[in-house]
């Protein structure tokens, strides 16, 4: 299965997605957590992403791509993976269409996480005090949601058109959440 999830920051994509590709037995492939790894790692990826992540900003396509094009050549992913935060920009939509079709192949699925714009923010908010992540502080969180809802979530409605698209409530428990994603896609756990 080659599957992508996508909702706001704070909707829950990498809590749920730890879950599902657990359930469906694919490398889970989160973005952010790539360009956090770089970051603590001092790379030269880590030194150029640092700065739009910290303003809450989306790294260049450019870099972005690259990266993803690499990951995905990897042997683990050719029996399907779960994305997590990418495609973000229409041209990393064309990307990853790119990429798959140069292996007779798509996305299946797309699951849309919705929730609303204060609960998002306040589990941010408690995220940063628990973990201080950089990209958690109230100005920047504000940004951060901004920008998906200006560039992100309108290829939600690119998915829907195309029949791939799942949309499933973030709200509740994680694991609420997590019983509600898996049925929507008729996974057993
Ligand atoms: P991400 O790492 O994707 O950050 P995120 O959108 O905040 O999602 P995350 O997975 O961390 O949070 P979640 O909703 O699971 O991206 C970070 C940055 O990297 C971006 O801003 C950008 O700069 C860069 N980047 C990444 N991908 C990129 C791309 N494709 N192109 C360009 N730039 C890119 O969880 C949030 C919190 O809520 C957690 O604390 C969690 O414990 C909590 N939570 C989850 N579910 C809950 C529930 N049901 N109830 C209560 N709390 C819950």
């Amino acid at each position: 299965m080659r599957m992508v999830i996508m909702g706001p920051p704070g909707a829950g994509k990498g809590t749920q997605a730890v879950v599902l590709a657990a359930a469906l037995g694919v490398p889970h492939i989160s973005t952010g957590d790539i360009f956090r790894a770089n970051v603590s790692q001092g790379t030269p990826l880590g030194v150029q992403a640092k700065a739009y992540m910290d303003a809450g900003e989306y790294v260049p396509d450019g870099l972005t791509n690259a990266m993803v094009r690499d990951r995905l050549s990897k042997s683990d992913c050719s029996g399907g993976f779960l994305l997590d935060g990418y495609p973000r920009t229409l041209e990393q939509v064309e990307e990853l269409d790119s990429v798959l079709a140069g292996i007779g192949a798509g996305v299946e699925k797309v699951v849309e996480l919705t929730v609303d714009v204060d609960e998002v923010v306040s589990r941010l908010l408690g995220r940063s005090a628990e973990q201080g992540r950089s990209d958690d502080g109230e100005e920047v969180i504000r940004r951060r949601l901004e920008l998906y809802f200006d560039a992100t979530a309108p290829l939600t409605a690119m998915y829907e058109k195309r029949g791939l698209l799942v949309r499933v409530s973030g709200m509740g428990t994680v694991e609420d959440v997590s019983v509600r994603v898996l049925e929507a896609l008729g996974v057993n756990a």
